[in-house]
């Protein structure tokens, strides 16, 4: 497939200095990590995530969760931010201000280079306590499993947010906020099935941001987009960083 990116989309995000991102688990296929709702391969064709990620699966088998989550830390551990992590570190550099919000637990942004991430589901590395809430400094994969909070005696949980947990409130306001505020807001490799994340694009386009989403699958947000970029996200965002930087030497040489 001949991928292009349209004239506009460049010259809007060209003239924009408020751009916001969200991202989901389609920007990590191309690093090896499978997705939600896709094709279900390996564990995923075991389980239904969507029954893991909850806190009563966890109350009911909290060694059956904890492995999912173990299992795929490992998985996360032995892969790589893939071109379009790093296609947005440099897309940061052209903007006043970017936000960057992600609903991926797997910490790729922070790895490729990323500083300023709203996480908004958590983040797979990181563990607290299922009864007192407190995060834990670490633990140890040999011993007693899932392990055991020092203070109360709880299990240890990943710091995720689970279906029916809310998600942390002041990152929610800013990400909220970010959508508010753009001038562009770019969707990329998300369902956008799963709220509150999938408003974040419709507050974006309510506040007459330009939305451009980046997907190979058509979603919901397709047709209300302004541009559906159709492709894989490793492919498009760095040939949308491309044109960005080449058109800026351009104008740059004309003056
Ligand atoms: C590519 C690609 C490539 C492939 N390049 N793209 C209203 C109605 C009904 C229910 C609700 C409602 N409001 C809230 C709810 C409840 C629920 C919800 O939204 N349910 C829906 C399923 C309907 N939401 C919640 O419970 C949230 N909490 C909350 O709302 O609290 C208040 C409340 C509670 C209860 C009731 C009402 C209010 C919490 C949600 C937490 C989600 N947690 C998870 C797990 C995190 C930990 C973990 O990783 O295990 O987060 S679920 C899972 O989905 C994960 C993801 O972050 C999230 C989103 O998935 P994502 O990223 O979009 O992935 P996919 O797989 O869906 O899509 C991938 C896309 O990539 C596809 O489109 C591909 O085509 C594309 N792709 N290759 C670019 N190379
Ligand atoms: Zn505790």
């Amino acid at each position: 497939m001949e991928l292009s990116i349209p004239q506009e989309v460049i010259e809007r995000l060209r003239a924009a200095s408020r751009v916001t991102v969200l991202t989901g688990a389609g920007i990590s296929a191309e690093s090896g990590i499978p997705t939600f709702r896709e094709a279900q391969i390996g564990l995923w064709s075991k389980y239904d995530p969507t029954e893991l990620a909850t806190p009563q699966a966890f109350a009911r088998n909290p060694r059956l969760v904890w492995d999912w989550y173990a299992y795929r830390r490992e998985m996360i551990q032995a892969a790589q931010p893939n071109p379009a992590h790093y296609a947005l570190v440099d897309l940061e550099q052209h903007y006043e201000h970017f936000t960057l919000i992600t609903q991926n637990v797997d910490g790729f942004h922070w790895r490729a280079g990323s500083r300023e991430i709203i996480e908004l589901h958590g983040n797979l590395n990181r563990v607290r306590c299922f009864d007192c809430g407190v995060p834990a400094p670490g633990w140890d994969e040999e011993g007693e499993l899932p392990p055991i909070c020092a203070l109360c005696g709880g299990y240890l949980r990943p710091d995720v947010v689970w279906f029916g947990e809310g998600l942390p409130e002041q990152k929610l306001r800013q990400a909220y906020r970010a959508a508010e505020q753009s001038q562009v807001f770019l969707s990329i490799g998300t369902s956008a099935a799963v709220q509150p994340a999938a408003s974040l694009p419709l507050i974006s386009l309510r506040s007459g941001a330009f939305l451009v989403e980046i997907n190979p699958e058509e979603t919901s947000l397709a047709i209300i987009a302004d541009y559906w970029l159709q492709g894989p996200a490793g492919k498009i965002l760095p040939l949308l960083l491309q044109h960005i930087a080449g058109e800026e030497q351009a104008s740059e040489e004309d003056t």
